[in-house]
């Protein structure tokens, strides 16, 4: 699995690295990590991202070289995908970035892209910056400051900061080897934990207003429609976290949160708590990710969207 990759990283010289749209904490933290390891070679690499990136993440080294529109990729020889499962995530350019040769898929989800020949995939690892800095290690790279910060971020933000199941013992092992290395963990914590802007603040007041609960509370709901981002002067990034609210409440064993992205088009997160494998329901809705965390799309009024929902969780668990 290492060979491949590393083979690409040495025999290519100009590399395109991106991820999934609407990219997180673990999305830039790889992107940027490879970004700086390939440089710290000498070789030549670019970032892209189809969405800006949050502004949290402005502080991660090197975010400010990250691109927001491609032109022709002929000059690529190898394009890093990271933390997808499906090309269709990195947005409008899948074409243009699928037609690159070489293409690495460096991921932890469950499902398996089939886009990339070149796979490092382990769904039982924290996030896909876990994998890299296994991937760092098996090259025998000096990890640098900057590298730690990146790495650090993308494994605090996807074990929710080593809460959520997926933080194994080697999680903390590498978080201390990254720490070690210079990544200081209460300046990356701070950034991004405690740095919210007040007009997120009171937009998750108006999402908590829509609180909903569902089978005799094990099941819970709040949502944002386009309207109600518009009257609060929200972006979407500041939704990012609220289902954790609804996660965070005792007795929820599922939580959901309904995201209008566009007109009649919701983007709905649901976690699990406990043992209620949510991949499966947001597979049914075409959807996927981990058993404890994942994302699908449906379309319709919130109200027919809260219904397919429900449906599909009160079908595919026996437990409720
Ligand atoms: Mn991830």
């Amino acid at each position: 699995m290492f060979d491949e990759v590393i083979e690409v990283i040495n025999s290519c010289s100009t590399f395109l690295i991106t991820s999934h749209a609407r990219p997180d904490g673990d999305a830039l933290g790889s992107e940027l990590a490879i970004y700086h390891v390939l440089r710290g070679m000498g070789k030549d690499a670019v970032v892209y991202n189809q969405d800006k990136t949050p502004a949290v993440y402005e502080f991660l080294p090197g975010s400010k070289n990250i691109i927001h529109s491609l032109d022709s990729v002929n000059r690529f020889d190898a394009v890093f995908v990271l933390d997808c499962s499906d090309i269709e995530r990195v947005g409008d350019e899948k074409d243009k970035i699928g037609s690159i040769k070489k293409i690495v898929n460096i991921d932890h989800h469950a499902s398996v892209g089939t886009f990339s020949e070149i796979l490092l995939v382990d769904s039982t690892a924290s996030s896909t910056g876990e994998i890299i800095h296994r991937l760092l290690k098996n090259m025998g790279i000096t990890i640098t400051e900057d590298i730690a910060t990146n790495i650090y971020t993308a494994i605090m933000t996807d074990t929710g900061s080593f809460r959520y199941s997926n933080t194994g013992i080697d999680t903390f092992r590498v978080a201390a080897d990254l720490v070690e290395k210079g990544a200081d963990s209460k300046y990356i914590a701070q950034n991004i934990y405690e740095t919210k802007p007040v007009v997120q603040i009171r937009l998750m007041g108006k999402a908590l207003d829509t609180l909903e609960f569902y089978e005799g509370g094990r099941v819970s709901s709040i949502y944002v429609t386009q309207e109600i981002l518009r009257k609060e002067g929200a972006l979407p990034e500041h939704t990012e976290g609220f289902v954790d609210i609804v996660r965070s409440i005792e007795g929820v064993e599922i939580a959901i949160f309904y995201y209008e992205a566009s007109k009649n088009q919701f983007k709905i997160s649901l976690r699990s708590k406990g043992t209620v494998d949510v991949e499966k329901i947001a597979g049914r809705l075409g959807g996927g990710g981990h058993v404890k965390a994942s994302a699908c799309r449906v379309e319709g009024d919130i109200k027919t969207v809260k219904g397919k929902v429900l449906g599909a969780i009160r079908t595919g668990c026996n437990a409720l």
